[in-house]
C-alpha cells in the first residue's frame, strides 16, 4: 500500500514533500487538504491534532506528523536514493543542518506574515508584524546567502531532500511580495536551478489542478474519507 501524503492549499510548505517523494522515487498517494477549512475538522485532526500539514499515513497505516520527520521517514525508505547520504558521513549532517534550518529560521520568518493573512490586523499592529515578518525573512535570506558561499545546493555538490523541502517554502517570498530574491544571488540562484525540475512542476501543476505529467511516481488522490479508513486503529 503506498503512503498517503496530506498536503495543504494555498501554498502549504508539503509542496516539497511532494517534490522530495518525487526525487526519491518512492509511490505515493495524496489527500488534499484545504486550510484552514478543511485542516481545523474533527476528521483530519484525527490525522494531526494540531490541525497541520504535512501529515503522512504510512505504508502501514500510521498518522505521522512533522515536515522534517516525514521527509527522513521516506528516504529512509530508499536508501540508495542520490538526493540523501549514508548515516555518520558529514554529507549526512549538512543535509540535517539544512532541513533544521529551513524547518526553524527560514520557516518562522514567514509567520508573522502567514498571521496578518489569516486574522484581520489593521494599524499598528499590523505595520509591526509586517516589519517583524520583513525583518526575519531578510535575515534568514542573508544567512542562507552566506551558507550557500561555495556550493550549489543546500548541503553541497548534489541536490538533497533539503533542495526540495527548500522550494515549498522559498516560493512564500513571492507570495507575500516581500522583496525580490536577486538581492540574494546564491539563494536566487538556488531557487532558479529548481525552477524547472520536473517535480517542482508537477508539484505545482498538483496544487493549481492542472493536467499532470507522465513519468511521475504519484499514484493518484483519495479522499479524506478513503484515508481514514486507512489509518490504524
Ligand atoms: N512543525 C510543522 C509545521 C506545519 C505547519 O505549520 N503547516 C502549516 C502549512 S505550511 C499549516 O498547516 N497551517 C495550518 C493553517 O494554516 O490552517 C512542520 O514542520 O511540518
Amino acid at each position: 500500500m503506498e503512503p498517503i501524503l496530506f498536503y495543504g492549499v494555498p501554498q502549504g510548505s508539503s509542496f516539497g514533500v511532494i517534490v522530495a517523494l518525487e526525487w526519491l522515487g518512492q509511490p505515493y498517494k495524496l489527500c488534499r487538504i484545504q486550510m484552514p477549512e478543511v485542516a481545523t475538522t474533527d476528521a483530519f485532526k484525527r490525522i494531526n491534532p494540531l490541525a497541520e500539514t504535512p501529515s503522512l499515513l504510512t505504508a502501514s497505516g500510521e498518522a505521522m506528523s512533522e515536515s522534517m520527520a516525514i521527509l527522513l521517514h521516506a528516504t529512509a525508505r530508499a536508501p540508495d536514493a542520490s538526493v540523501s547520504a549514508p548515516h555518520g558521513t558529514p554529507e549526512y549532517d549538512r543535509i540535517n543542518s539544512a532541513l533544521a534550518f529551513l524547518n526553524t529560521t527560514f520557516y518562522g520568518a514567514f509567520a508573522p506574515l502567514w498571521y496578518l493573512y489569516e486574522h484581520e490586523t489593521q494599524g499598528k499592529a499590523r505595520d509591526a508584524l509586517t516589519a517583524y515578518g520583513h525583518g526575519a525573512v531578510a535575515k534568514a535570506h542573508a544567512h542562507l546567502e552566506l551558507a550557500l558561499a561555495g556550493r550549489e545546493w543546500m548541503a553541497g555538490g548534489h541536490r538533497s531532500i533539503a533542495d526540495a523541502y527548500f522550494m515549498g517554502i522559498a516560493r512564500w517570498l513571492d507570495y507575500h511580495g516581500v522583496f525580490d530574491r536577486q538581492k540574494y544571488p546564491r539563494v536566487h540562484g538556488l531557487h532558479q536551478r529548481l525552477i524547472d525540475d520536473p517535480a517542482v512542476q508537477l508539484a505545482w501543476a498538483i496544487e493549481d489542478e492542472r493536467p499532470l505529467p507522465a513519468g511521475t511516481v504519484f499514484a493518484g488522490h483519495v479522499s479524506l474519507e478513503e484515508a481514514l479508513s486507512r489509518m490504524r486503529a
